[in-house]
């Protein structure tokens, strides 16, 4: 496979490379893709260097996949672009996921949509795929009526400029802000901008992106994001509400057995996910699993995972695996 990755001098585009090699996917000639100032920029892919080319030069040597991971706006322009050069997109922006016409694929889950004709596809937003992908199984079982989350979000979803901040924040070093306000030592209760509604577009995302990959509109989502000074990875308090009711036990069995997901609930060890040890790692992690007192039916757990593997570079590569092992490319 010829296989380009727009944004490889980026946080995400590093981690796609990283996955691409561990992975050992058939990469046969590596393309790597970023914005003119980083034009002739070596990178080095599994022993060799490969030099960074602009999106004209990549288009013109028609990879037979592109994993997109420069922003929306790059997204936008030149994805269609690549689909036209009959490149399969696999576009981690938030540039396509709510279009009608595009898949948007957490593998484990709805992989089965894509076709042949499916020429650009969207990667979810991060801290939306660690949650779908933990209650996918449970959902089938108990049918989700409703889910309540509050997240924890790690400065690596904001990029290099973000975790910059905090570092200087931490070394007592003035310098430039990626937020509004200090993040060390802080909880900044806004992620990504306002919408009307008062939610900001991180929290909207979480809401909209979870109907269309469990593909039930019916499920009533509402979020609130927030920004902690940590690396590692998202956490995410969750409480779901389902229509049937379950028994624990079973609830963890289902969650043991959902490929991509591990329980880490053993509360005598003090057992539970936290990011600092999810970073660098593909699974999503479960734990604090325990029945809402206060109603029915009702659930909560506590989801960890790195946003930038699972949330972003895994999950890409992973479509890219299915696209490859059911020849869709
Ligand atoms: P560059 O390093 O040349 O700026 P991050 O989200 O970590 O900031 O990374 C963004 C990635 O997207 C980088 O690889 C960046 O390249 C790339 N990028 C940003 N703007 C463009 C653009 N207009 N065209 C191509 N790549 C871009
Ligand atoms: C964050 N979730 O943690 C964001 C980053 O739509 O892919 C990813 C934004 C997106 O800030």
């Amino acid at each position: 496979m010829k296989v380009a990755v727009v944004g490889a001098t980026g946080m995400v585009g590093e981690v796609m490379l990283k996955v691409l090699a561990e992975r050992n996917f058939p990469v046969t000639e590596l393309i790597p893709v970023a914005s003119e100032r980083s034009v002739g920029k070596e990178i080095e892919f599994k022993g060799n260097t490969f030099k960074v080319v602009s999106l004209e030069t990549a288009v013109s040597l028609k990879p037979q996949i592109a994993l997109f991971s420069a922003g929306g706006d790059t997204s936008k322009e030149w994805a269609p672009k690549f689909a036209a050069a009959g490149v399969t997109v696999i576009d981690n922006s938030s540039a396509w996921r709510m279009d009608p016409t595009k898949k948007l694929v957490v593998p484990e889950i709805n992989a089965r949509e894509i076709t042949p004709e499916d020429k650009i596809i969207a990667n979810p937003n991060c801290s939306t795929i660690q949650m779908v992908l933990a209650l996918s199984g449970l959902h089938k079982k108990y049918n989700i009526e409703r889910i309540v989350v509050s997240t924890y979000q790690s400065v690596t979803g904001t990029g290099v400029k973000a975790v910059k901040q905090l570092e200087n924040e931490y070394a007592g070093i003035e310098g430039e802000m990626a937020y509004k306000y200090p993040i060390h030592r802080n909880a900044i209760p806004q992620i990504d901008v306002f919408e009307d509604n008062g939610y900001t577009k991180e929290e909207m995302k979480m809401v909209r992106e979870t109907k269309k990959i469990m593909g039930d509109d019916s499920i009533r989502v509402t979020a609130t994001t927030v920004r902690i000074p940590t690396v590692g990875g998202h956490s995410e308090s969750v409480n779901i509400e389902f229509s049937n009711d379950f028994d624990i036990n079973d609830v963890r069995r289902v969650l043991a057995e959902t490929p991509g997901v591990v329980v880490q609930d053993n509360i005598s060890a003090f057992e539970y996910p936290m990011p600092l040890y999810a970073e660098g790692k593909d699974d999503v992690y479960v734990g604090r699993i325990r029945r809402d007192e206060t109603q029915p039916n009702t659930l909560n757990m506590w989801i960890v995972a790195d946003n930038l593997r699972k949330g972003a570079a895994t999950n890409a590569v992973q479509i890219a695996e299915y696209l490859v092992a059911n020849n869709l490319v």
